[in-house]
């Protein structure tokens, strides 16, 4: 039995991992949300949930002592594109937040999962397969932010035994909850488009490959790690994963396949563009493959027939 608090528990990730965490602990899942951001529906009624503003440690350190928990994961972060409307902002979420959550763990003895990102290579990172241990110089404040995130959570770590753990996430793609301000989101969007029939115009131009994973995935993923032998850790935050890589013109003839009319036009959006360029084409995953067993199950054609059947039923 886990006791587990989600904080971000209403966002791309927190939405469907919650859940997932229920479905396999049981009850004591509790979903942290801010304000104007409250869970709904079976995400309010299938466990506990609580305020739990990430810049405030009090709060945090209140409900981690109200649920008796020992496992937080720390989903709070502003995306890229936002993040560099909002670098301030995006610092004190992401690394006082960070701070915040790690101080809770070091004093009531809480294991933490924090995701990190491809964001945090940068233009002199090499591009394909890109290593476990290679150059993390990025240049966007989300980035500076996952940097220095596994920075501090690996000194958690090492200096006081906090059981901090973490993957790079790929872009994630789910039909659930849509995300906000990425430069990935383009590939959620685009099914989106080919489930209403609509015309997709895309902000990141044809021959820019980013890796991408289908949301199952991921969640998985953040389970796994969580779950496994920490004794076969050589390192800790964070893990590169990675299940697939494409650029815009493969996703959409892979949609083609299966939505024959639907029809894509390109609108680059500079700051994305910028941000896509300096990311990876492709991860090397062996690490997490060799030291927990990490193994995706989706490719794209098994993601994208998933995807269309999926938002077709909840059109419906
Ligand atoms: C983003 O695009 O900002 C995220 C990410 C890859 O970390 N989806």
């Amino acid at each position: 039995m886990k006791n587990v608090l989600v904080i971000g528990s209403t966002g791309q990730i927190g939405s469907e991992l919650t859940m997932k965490l229920r479905s396999i602990y049981g009850g004591n899942i509790v979903a942290g949300y801010i304000p104007g951001a409250e869970p709904k529906g079976e995400l309010l009624e299938s466990g506990p949930s609580a305020i739990v503003d990430i810049t405030n440690e009090q709060q945090i350190a209140e409900t981690v002592s109200k649920y008796n928990v020992d496992t937080i994961y720390n989903l709070a972060a502003l995306l890229s594109a936002v993040a560099e409307a909002k670098p301030q902002l995006a610092w004190k979420i992401g690394m006082g937040g960070l701070f915040n959550v790690l101080e809770v763990a070091r004093e009531m003895h809480c294991a933490v999962f924090t995701p990190s990102s491809i964001g945090v290579f940068g233009n002199n990172t090499p591009k394909d397969k890109t290593p476990q241990d290679t150059i993390r110089n990025p240049r966007t404040m989300y980035g500076v932010t996952k940097v220095s995130g596994e920075l501090l959570s690996d000194y958690y770590n090492i200096r006081f035994g906090v059981d901090t753990r973490s993957v790079r996430f790929p872009g994630l793609i789910s039909y659930v909850t849509p995300p906000g301000g990425g430069t990935t989101d383009y590939a959620v969007d685009i099914y989106y488009s080919a489930a209403k029939g609509e015309k997709f115009v895309c902000p990141i131009s044809a021959g820019t490959f980013m890796d991408m994973m289908y949301m199952p995935d991921g969640l998985r993923a953040a389970i796994e790690i969580m779950e496994a032998d920490s004794t076969k850790f050589v390192h800790r935050n964070s893990f590169n994963i990675a299940s697939m890589s494409f650029d815009p013109e493969i996703i959409y003839n892979n949609i083609k396949k299966y939505v024959p009319d639907f029809k894509m036009e390109y609108k680059v959006d500079p700051l994305r563009q910028a941000i896509a360029d300096s990311w990876p084409n492709s991860l090397d995953d062996t690490c997490a493959r060799q030291e927990w067993g990490w193994k995706p199950e989706y490719d794209l054609d098994a993601m994208t027939q998933d995807m269309l059947a999926k938002l077709k039923d909840h059109s419906k």
